[in-house]
Order: structure tokens, then C-alpha cells, then sequence
């Protein structure tokens, strides 16, 4: 018995745990209630031993006595739904044991739980010591070495407690694993393995996809390992799983989403549209006329909704998707009728998303603000090789646009820097020929020219659509040149020239700006701080809530999204050639050049100028985008610099921090592995190298994704305006559709760019991707106020949440301030709020995420 006198003997010490119970999403998705009683973690269920940071037994600390749960306290309102809170008392004299800096959990129930914090409330002669955990803690039988918590006190290594070393070292050999075998639910072990998991060779070749990663042809970042075996067709992939186990994808056990609402509710999401919803649509597609024959059919969408016919499917899907994601996704009565959200491009003006000035602004202030550059020379031209792709130059000609340029020569625009191009020409060209011959999709590689006014805002005045020459490669292009209409067929060919160049952008928004630049580079970082870095490390801590649930969505997305025949491939022009794609455009990633300052001056829409607030000065004034990215670039480099000031002292303390060069080299040589040999990485010398790569790492988590990834239902969820395909070519003068243009325009648009079964699919799953989770952290808020013990890091971290505050509030007032600044709502009056800091649960088109997690 541990029996309590309120005198302290100094020879206890008194503890608080929480922790929470389980919660299972059991497989045909139905929330099931708690399995556990709490009650049953009492007596002898769990044990903890503290261990001192000050004392040594041998070469490790001392531990002391096993101590058991005791009652469960009741009378504590719990800060989240579902926390118990237990209290423990250690035998734990301080003169034998010194000051406690860790402890060993052990569970002998039957079942893991969620394990929040530990908390000492008076240790004699110190005070209050708070371990943050925030992990699942399964029963002791499945783990090979003792699962250990340390206290909130970041320690660089050098400067950890010896009695702690140890247990710090070997900790990280636990998380880093062996490299072989089949990782299971419980395991904790962060590896590292190339993108073979997209293809399901042995369903037949049409379904094999190239390995990503690991060779010079298709480079890309790794992903986890999970050890699943190869597949019996091609021993160098890895085979999958069924798809109604999602849930079952192996990521190390604390990357998975927590337990509330609706971050576990997302699994049963995308299972729902893979599974049940794409053969139901597909059902509807075969009763009903495969085309929408006017806007007004594709708004019923988001009006009347869609009945699905009743039938199997449908039953199959009322069956297996509980009725409150139903309700919550589809906005359906549970009966068969299927209505979505009315998208904010269409909420003010069911038309203005049509006009020539929106079209621009889109690119500076929509979903993909951040392609455009500025144009320096005349025609642009192509950085293809010649020798392979021919002339791939631009045939656009002065006497094509100089009209259009307010009076000023192609030469005199430029050099007043008010030439502006969106150019996808290079990117998409070598895989046309692809596309277009085997996939069911045809389009072009574009490149669009806008001028900028005097009012800020930007015209389209050209748009190039080029083809590979039929015949052959070295050829060079077949392009055409179109320029702004707003009369008869011409302007329907424009509306039609500004789609193409829209689906271009499309998927290169979805394949190079969303997974790529985010998703995909970032998780080799939350692998190799997870291996190098201990959690007593400053910079782990520094960086850890910016990692949260990416490996978990990135397996998502690897198994029901990016996959062969998954929803990518079904809605986007890339067809089966998407990741490929990818991967070739990757071989230009840069990592210095993600940092916003420098991404902008590389694409020449800003200047430096130590004059300005951020050093550059930006040549399109109001890119919203820019302007607000900026703001939030510069809060989060102060934020890093103050942080990484307190702990590195000098350069000398960076370059002998043996983790953190560890971290670095396996950054660079394994995580990021293809590009180890590039000259442009960050040496890791200096604090002032240790700033800007935080930096930048934290700007690609938060912002950066945020800024490309909220908007997607708000913008796209009316596919009509963000068309992903298209599945014919520019009607030719003589051929029907070019007759059809004369008589009914938008029939041929829709024919032309949206088929009804993808664009039901594609919008269901915008709309997943583009909601924040009731449970979801901004930038400048953290899980627990005491994630660190240390004053100064906390005091930046509350100047960086005001900071976050008031640049929150610049937003508003410029997105209140119309005549100034014309692209912050345009035409379709949609405020820019992407990178508005915070928001609240839902589709709201604002806030930034701590990390990449949907
Ligand atoms: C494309 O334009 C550049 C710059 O004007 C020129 O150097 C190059 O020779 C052109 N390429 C071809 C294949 O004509
Ligand atoms: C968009 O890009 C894709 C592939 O990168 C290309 O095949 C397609 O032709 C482009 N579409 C347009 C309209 O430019
Ligand atoms: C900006 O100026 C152009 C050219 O004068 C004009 O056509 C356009 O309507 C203006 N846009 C706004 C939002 O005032
Ligand atoms: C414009 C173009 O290149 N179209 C070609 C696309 O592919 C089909 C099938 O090979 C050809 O018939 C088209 O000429
Ligand atoms: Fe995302």
C-alpha cells in the first residue's frame, strides 16, 4: 500500500498519468465504442520505474521500484473526450536516487492504450517534472526492448545527463530498426524504402508500374519501409494489400492518426469512394447519358444532388458506410440521393469563374499560385534537349500580342517587367506522345502568356497549345497560337484554349505542387529525425509537430489514391504516366530553392532589395500568395532563428552535435538518397545553414501545402472552372464540333473537358482532402503547452503565435481593401485566405495545418 500522509517523508513522490483508452474503426468502418474499461488498467497492469537522471547504477541511471496505476481519478474534467487520469506514487528517495529524468512503462493488460503524459507533480528539492509521451503503449510482450519516456528537458547530446546516454542511444536503435522483416501494427521502426508499391504487377502488366526511386531514370524520395513481401511477378516490387484494408498499411505506430473523430473517420473516407462509390457512379454512368449536356446539369450536383439508382450497389454502399459519413460527405438522406457542397468559386457568380481577368488571377491567388514567372526574353524558349524533342521554342510571334500590350513593343513590356508566362510546355511535353497514344485522354502542352496592368491585375494575351510533330520527336512541335475573344466561335475557342492551359495546370497542380513538393519530399524527413534525432534533441522537438500523420495520409495516398488504376490516374490527364511524371520532375527538385525568397526570385516575379521588409521586392505587387507567404515565411525563419539561437551557441556547437550531423548525412544520402550527390545541400557547418533548413522543412509542412491544398474543393469542386482531362482536341474549322461551337458552346466545353463519372469521383475526393480535422494543430499551436521545459524557446514560441495573429489579421483587412488590391477576390469574389493561419474544422478554404496530414 502506498499510503499517503500529507507530509512529505522525501522519500515518495507522487505522480499523475493520462492516458486514453482505445477506440477501434473496426473494418466495415463503424465507429466502435471504447473496448476498454479503464478500471481494468488497475492493479499490477501497468508499471512504471522512474529513472534518475543524477544517479548512476552501473553505467545507467537508477531505476527505481516498480510503481503501479492507482485510483482513477474521476473528479478531473478531462481536456479531450476519452483521457483518464490516474495517480501513481514512487518509492523514490532523494538522496539515493537524485532527480528522475526518464521512466519504463510496462503494460500487462491485454490490450494498448494511448499514453498523453506523466507528470511529478513535487519532486523534493526540484519541483514539477512533465514527460510528454503521446504514444501508444502496447503489452510489454510485443516490444524487444522496454518502452521509455523522457522528461520535457531537450538536451543536445553532449549535454545529456550521463546516467540518460544510454537509454537516449539505445532508444534510437529501436526506432531505427534492423532493415529486415515484415513491420507490424505495434511496431515503432522508421525505415526507409523506394515508391515500388504503386504497382499490382501480378493483376496483369497493365497494372505494373516503374519503381520510383533508386535510379537515375526515376528518381524519387523514399517513403517507409513497411516489409511487405515482393510481389510474385517482379521480385523488386512490393506487393499490396487488399484495399478494404487500408487501415492495415503498416506505418510506425505513433504516424497514425490519433483517435478522434475525424482524422480516423478519413480511412473510411477514401475506402468508401475506392471501394463503393466508384462502381456505384460507374452503375449511374450506365443508365444515363455519358455526357453533362449543359452548365446547368453539372449544377445540380451541388442543388438537387444526384439519386444514384437503387440496385446492389447502392444497397452495398448504404450497408457498409455508416450513415453519418453519408450524411457528412455526400449530404445524402441515406437513400441513394448524393449532393455536395456548392464549391466558393460559384457561391457569389455562377460565371465569372469564365472571365479572362479570373483566369489570371487564379494564378497568382487559386490553388497552384506558385508556376508563374516572368517572361525575359522573346519568344520563350524550351530547355528540352534539341537533339532529342527538335525545336521546341515557342512560335508565338510579336505581331500576335503587341496589340495587346497597351501600347508598349514585346521588348519595351519586358524590360518594365510586365510580361508574366505560365509555362507547362516543358514539363508535359516529353510525355505527350505517351498520353496521347495510350490513354483515353488527348491534350496539349501549353504556355500561356499574361500581361500585367497597371491595376495589378493580369490579362491572358496568349496561349500556345503544342503537339509532338506527327512525325516524329525530332521534329519539334506542332503548335498554335491563341489569342483573347469574346465573340462568336473565336470566343469560344478561347474559352476552350483557356481549359486546355487550366488541365494542364491541373495536374501539375495535383502531381508536382501538392505531392511532389509536398507530401512526397517531406516524408524522408520525418523518417531520418525519428532514426537520428532524440526526442531530447532541440531540433526533434523543434520539428516533430510538423510531421504529424504525414506517413499515415502518404500511405493513404500511395494505396488508394496515386496507385495504378486509383482515382489520379482515373481523373487526370497523366492517366497511368502520373507518378512518372512526377519523378521526372523531381530530378529539378532543389531543396534550397523551396524556401519561398528564393523560389520567387527564381522565377523571377520578385527582387532583392534590402529595402524591402523581407529583403525582396516583389515585381507583381499584388500576388497575394507571395504577399501573405512572406509574411508567414519570415514569422516562422524568426520563430527558427530565436529557437535554434537559445540551444547552438556558435557554428562550432552545430558541427559537433553528432546527431544532428547524422541526421543530415542520412537526410541527404538515404532519405533523399537520389539527390545525395548535389552540390546545392546545406552542409550543416554552421547555425545559420541549421536556421534555413528548418526553415525551409517547416515553410514546405505548413504553409506551403496549406497554400495548395485547402483551396482544392473551394476552386476545383466545380470542375468546370479546374477541368483535370481532356478528351478530344481544339475543334478544327469543317469538323462537327467545330459546327457545334456555333450553336451550343458550353455542350462541346463539357465534352470536351468534364465526363461526369472522374468528375464525381474527383470531386468526392477534394472534398475529403480539402477539410480540417476537428483535432488539426496550426502553425503556432502545439499539442501541450509543456513540450519543452526551457523559458526562452516557450517565450518565442507565444511572440511567434501573435505574430501568426496579426498577420491573420493583415489578411483580412487587405482582402477588405478591394480597389487596392484587385486579385485578393476577383470577379468570383472568393477571399484569398489560403494562407490565413488558423480555421476551424471543416471546408473552409483557410488555415495552415502544423503538417502535411490530409
Ligand atoms: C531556341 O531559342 C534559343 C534562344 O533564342 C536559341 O538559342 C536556340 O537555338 C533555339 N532552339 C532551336 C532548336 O532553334
Ligand atoms: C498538360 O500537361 C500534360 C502532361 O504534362 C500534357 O500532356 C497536356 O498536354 C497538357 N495539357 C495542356 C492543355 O496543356
Ligand atoms: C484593370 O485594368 C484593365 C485595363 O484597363 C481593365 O480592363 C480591368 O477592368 C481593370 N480591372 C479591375 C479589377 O479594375
Ligand atoms: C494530335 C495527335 O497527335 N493525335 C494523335 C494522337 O494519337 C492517335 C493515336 O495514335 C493518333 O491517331 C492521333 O493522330
Ligand atoms: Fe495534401
Amino acid at each position: 500500500m502506498h499510503a499517503i500522509t500529507g507530509k512529505d517523508d522525501g522519500k515518495r513522490v507522487k505522480g499523475k498519468v493520462v492516458l486514453m483508452k482505445k477506440n477501434v474503426l473496426d473494418f466495415t468502418g463503424i465507429m466502435a465504442a471504447v473496448v476498454d474499461d479503464v478500471a481494468e488498467l488497475l492493479g499490477e497492469k501497468v508499471s512504471f520505474q522512474l529513472i534518475s537522471s543524477s544517479v548512476f547504477d552501473d553505467r545507467e541511471g537508477k531505476l527505481s521500484n516498480p510503481a503501479y496505476l492507482e485510483n482513477w481519478i474521476t473528479n478531473i474534467t478531462p481536456i479531450i473526450a476519452g483521457e483518464s487520469t490516474f495517480s501513481v506514487t514512487f518509492d523514490w528517495d532523494r538522496n539515493e536516487f537524485g532527480v528522475p529524468g526518464a521512466f519504463i512503462i510496462k503494460n500487462f493488460h491485454l490490450n494498448e492504450f494511448f499514453l498523453k503524459s506523466l507528470t511529478l507533480e513535487d519532486v523534493p528539492n526540484h519541483g514539477k517534472i512533465h514527460f510528454v509521451c503521446n504514444s501508444w503503449v502496447y503489452p510489454a510482450f510485443r516490444y524487444k526492448s522496454d518502452r521509455i519516456f523522457f522528461a520535457n528537458q531537450a538536451y543536445l547530446p553532449s549535454e545529456t545527463p550521463q546516467p540518460l546516454r544510454k537509454y537516449r542511444e539505445n532508444e534510437l536503435e529501436t526506432l531505427r530498426g534492423d532493415g529486415t522483416g515484415k513491420l507490424e501494427e505495434w511496431d515503432r521502426v522508421y525505415d526507409y524504402a523506394y515508391y515500388n508499391d504503386l504497382g499490382d504487377p501480378d493483376k496483369g502488366e497493365e497494372y505494373a508500374r516503374p519503381v520510383l526511386g533508386g535510379s537515375s531514370e526515376y528518381p524519387y524520395p523514399r517513403r517507409g519501409r513497411t516489409g511487405r513481401e515482393p510481389t510474385k511477378t517482379d521480385p523488386n516490387c512490393e506487393s499490396r494489400i487488399p484495399l478494404f484494408m487500408g487501415s492495415d498499411i503498416y506505418v510506425p505506430r505513433d504516424e497514425r492518426f490519433g483517435h478522434l473523430k475525424m482524422s480516423d473517420f478519413l480511412t473510411v473516407y477514401l475506402k468508401s469512394i475506392a471501394q463503393s462509390f466508384l462502381p456505384a457512379f460507374k452503375a449511374l454512368f450506365d443508365n444515363t447519358p455519358n455526357e453533362f449536356d449543359s452548365f446547368e446539369d453539372v449544377l445540380k450536383l451541388y442543388e438537387g444532388g444526384v439519386k444514384l439508382p437503387e440496385g446492389p450497389l447502392l444497397k452495398a454502399i448504404t450497408d457498409t458506410i455508416p450513415l453519418e459519413i453519408l450524411k457528412d460527405v455526400f449530404h445524402s438522406d441515406g437513400e441513394g440521393l448524393f449532393k455536395f457542397p456548392t464549391p466558393q468559386v460559384i457561391q457569389e457568380d455562377k460565371t465569372a469563374w469564365r472571365m479572362d481577368e479570373e483566369f489570371g488571377r487564379e494564378i497568382l491567388a487559386g490553388i497552384n499560385p506558385v508556376l508563374i514567372t516572368r517572361l525575359q526574353e522573346f519568344p520563350p524558349k524550351s530547355n528540352l534537349d534539341p537533339n532529342i524533342y527538335g525545336n521546341q521554342n515557342s512560335t508565338i510571334t510579336r505581331e500576335q500580342i503587341e496589340d495587346k500590350l497597351d501600347g508598349l513593343t514585346v521588348d519595351e513590356a519586358i524590360k518594365a517587367n510586365m510580361l508574366f508566362i505560365l509555362n507547362l510546355h516543358d514539363i508535359i511535353m516529353p510525355y505527350l506522345r505517351k498520353i496521347n497514344t495510350t490513354t483515353n485522354t488527348e491534350t496539349y502542352a501549353s504556355r500561356t502568356l499574361l500581361l500585367l496592368q497597371d491595376n495589378g491585375t493580369l490579362k491572358p494575351i496568349a496561349i500556345e497549345l503544342s503537339l509532338p510533330h506527327p512525325d516524329g520527336d525530332q521534329f519539334g512541335t506542332v503548335s498554335k497560337v491563341y489569342t483573347p475573344s469574346d465573340q462568336g466561335v473565336e470566343g469560344s475557342i478561347w474559352q476552350l484554349a483557356k481549359a486546355y492551359a487550366v488541365v494542364n495546370d491541373s495536374g501539375i497542380h495535383e502531381l508536382i505542387s501538392h505531392w511532389l513538393n509536398t507530401h512526397a519530399v517531406i516524408e524522408p524527413f520525418v523518417i531520418a529525425t525519428n532514426r537520428q534525432l532524440s526526442v531530447l534533441h532541440p531540433i526533434h522537438k523543434l520539428l516533430h509537430p510538423h510531421f504529424r500523420d504525414t506517413m499515415n495520409i502518404n500511405a493513404l495516398g500511395r494505396h488508394m489514391l496515386i496507385n495504378s488504376a486509383g482515382t489520379i490516374e482515373l481523373t487526370f490527364f497523366t492517366g497511368k504516366y502520373s507518378m512518372e511524371m512526377s519523378a521526372i520532375v523531381y530530378k529539378d527538385w532543389i531543396f534550397p530553392e523551396q524556401g519561398l525568397p528564393a523560389d520567387l526570385i527564381k522565377r523571377g516575379v520578385a527582387v532583392e532589395d534590402s529595402s524591402s521588409p523581407h529583403g525582396i521586392r516583389l515585381l507583381i505587387q499584388d500576388y497575394p500568395y507571395a504577399v501573405d507567404g512572406l509574411k508567414i515565411w519570415s514569422a516562422i525563419k524568426s520563430w527558427v532563428t530565436e529557437y535554434c539561437n537559445f540551444y547552438y551557441k556558435s557554428d562550432d556547437t552545430v558541427k559537433k552535435d553528432s546527431e544532428l550531423q547524422a541526421w543530415w548525412k542520412e537526410l541527404r544520402e538515404e532519405g533523399h538518397g537520389d539527390k545525395k550527390d548535389e552540390p546545392w545541400w546545406p552542409k550543416m557547418q554552421t547555425r545559420q545553414e541549421l536556421i534555413e533548413s528548418c526553415t525551409i522543412t517547416i515553410w514546405i509542412a505548413s504553409a506551403l501545402h496549406a497554400a495548395v491544398n485547402f483551396g482544392q474543393y473551394p476552386y476545383a469542386g466545380y470542375l468546370v472552372n479546374r477541368p483535370s482531362l481532356s478528351r478530344m482536341l481544339m475543334p478544327e474549322p469543317g469538323s462537327p464540333e467545330y459546327e457545334e461551337l456555333k450553336t451550343n458552346p458550353d455542350k462541346v466545353f463539357l465534352k470536351t473537358t468534364v465526363p461526369p463519372l472522374q468528375t464525381l469521383l474527383e470531386i468526392s475526393v477534394l472534398k475529403i482532402l480539402s477539410r480540417h480535422g476537428s483535432d488539426t494543430l496550426y502553425l503556432g499551436q502545439r499539442d501541450s503547452p509543456e513540450w519543452t521545459k526551457d523559458q526562452e524557446p516557450l517565450l518565442a514560441f507565444e511572440r511567434f503565435g501573435k505574430k501568426l495573429s496579426d498577420i491573420g489579421n493583415q489578411i483580412l483587412q487587405m482582402n477588405g481593401d478591394h480597389e487596392k488590391w484587385k486579385n485578393r477576390l476577383g470577379p468570383v469574389k472568393v477571399p484569398y485566405i489560403s494562407l490565413f493561419p488558423t480555421s476551424g474544422e471543416g471546408l473552409t478554404g483557410k488555415g495552415i495545418p502544423n503538417s502535411v496530414s490530409i
